[in-house]
């Protein structure tokens, strides 16, 4: 098998399934602007087809998938800087997730935690989509070669399985096409946690909209959830070490760190001591500094749905100039007769 060594792609995706929230922003879209700051090819997707893995209403979902682009532009993303899509307009994403069906296991899919929680006791009614998603997951990534992935934690086990369905389909076919794509968790956003308890992951499905801060929220939403935030009775610790065992008080600490871009510790040299009723009004101000413009700025993008909808289609023509190619290789590598690829 010969060495390829693939040029460096950076490439992510979101879900326009409503509601684009803090844990959004951090763990993802905030590092998606600071990778298109690097000298690197980046790609940003809204995923659509992952989205209908439950049932979407057809009209909130074009609404959603826009506003989703709004917001990409809105906290940075240079429609042409970073290469901006939505999936569904880009087929071969699809086209390569059906070849990746027939390449990963049916264990492999079991034992992914997303399945489990979302699909809970109720799996056998569950869309064969969603059981599917990191087999469509992985042809996004690789339908590009991309080689880093930044994403919040939660993706980690899927983005080991991207590894795991690459490495299976070069073996099997003998040959180094796809690369072994790097996740890139990392700073102290990749986990942001529900205002309402601690120990859950900030959520779009989560009932309560307390328990989340929406790009959509105006200052005085953003400040009121904050205040009612759950917390303990405890002062601020002045070490990460005194977070331990506070789910709650970590969260809004990491919150705090990954808005003002310093590290925890950093966070704790200056709060440490202090009282959360005077911790949480400097949390509520600056992220009314850091979410107003962009909530702002999406909101004035919204009235123009149809320079958002060209910024698509202009993103998805630059897409497939890498993604036909590098399906039609794939294609030629499996044994299907077509013309003739790279
Ligand atoms: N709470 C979070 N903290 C940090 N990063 C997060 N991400 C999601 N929630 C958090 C990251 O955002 C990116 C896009 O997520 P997604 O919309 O594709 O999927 P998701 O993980 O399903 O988002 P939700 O809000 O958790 O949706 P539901 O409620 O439907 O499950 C990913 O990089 C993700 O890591």
């Amino acid at each position: 098998m010969s060495e390829t060594t693939f040029t460096p792609r950076v490439f992510s995706g979101i879900q326009p399934s409503g509601n684009l929230h803090l844990g959004n922003y951090l763990g993802a879209l905030k590092r998606f602007v600071d990778w298109q700051a690097k000298d690197v090819e980046t790609i940003y997707c809204m995923v659509d087809l992952h989205a209908i893995t439950v049932w979407q209403d057809p009209a909130d979902l074009k609404k959603s998938t826009r506003e989703l682009c709004a917001g990409f532009i809105a906290a940075g993303l240079d429609p042409e800087q970073s290469i901006l899509i939505n999936q569904s307009q880009v087929p071969e994403h699809a086209q390569l997730a059906w070849v990746f069906n027939c390449v990963a296991r049916m264990g492999w899919m079991q034992r992914m935690t997303q399945w489990k929680d979302k699909a809970g006791k109720n799996a056998q009614n569950a869309s064969l989509g969603l059981f599917a998603y990191p087999a469509l997951m992985a042809a996004d990534i690789l339908v590009y070669h991309a080689t880093h992935v930044p994403v919040g934690e939660d993706q980690k086990q899927h983005l080991e399985l991207t590894r795991d369905i690459a490495i299976k389909f070069n073996h099997d076919y003998g040959v180094n096409f796809f690369p072994e794509t790097e996740p890139v968790i990392e700073g102290a956003g990749t986990r942001v946690m529900s205002l309402r308890d601690g120990t859950k992951k900030m959520s779009k499905s989560d009932p309560s909209d307390a328990s989340r801060i929406n790009l959509t929220d105006d200052a005085d939403a953003i400040a009121k959830k904050i205040r009612k935030a759950k917390t303990d009775p405890d002062a601020l610790p002045s070490e990460a070490k005194g977070l331990e065992e506070r789910p709650e008080a970590r969260n809004l600490v990491n919150i705090y760190a990954a808005m003002a871009e310093q590290s925890v510790d950093q966070v704790l040299a200056d709060v440490g001591g202090k009282q959360f009723s005077e911790f949480k009004p400097m949390l509520a101000d600056l992220a009314v500094a850091k979410m107003a413009p962009i909530t702002t700025e999406m909101a004035r993008l919204m009235q123009h749905q149809d320079e958002i909808d060209k910024i698509l289609a202009r993103g998805a023509e630059r897409a497939r100039e890498i993604t036909a190619p590098i399906l039609r290789k794939t294609y030629d590598i499996i044994g299907m007769v077509g013309p003739s690829s790279l």
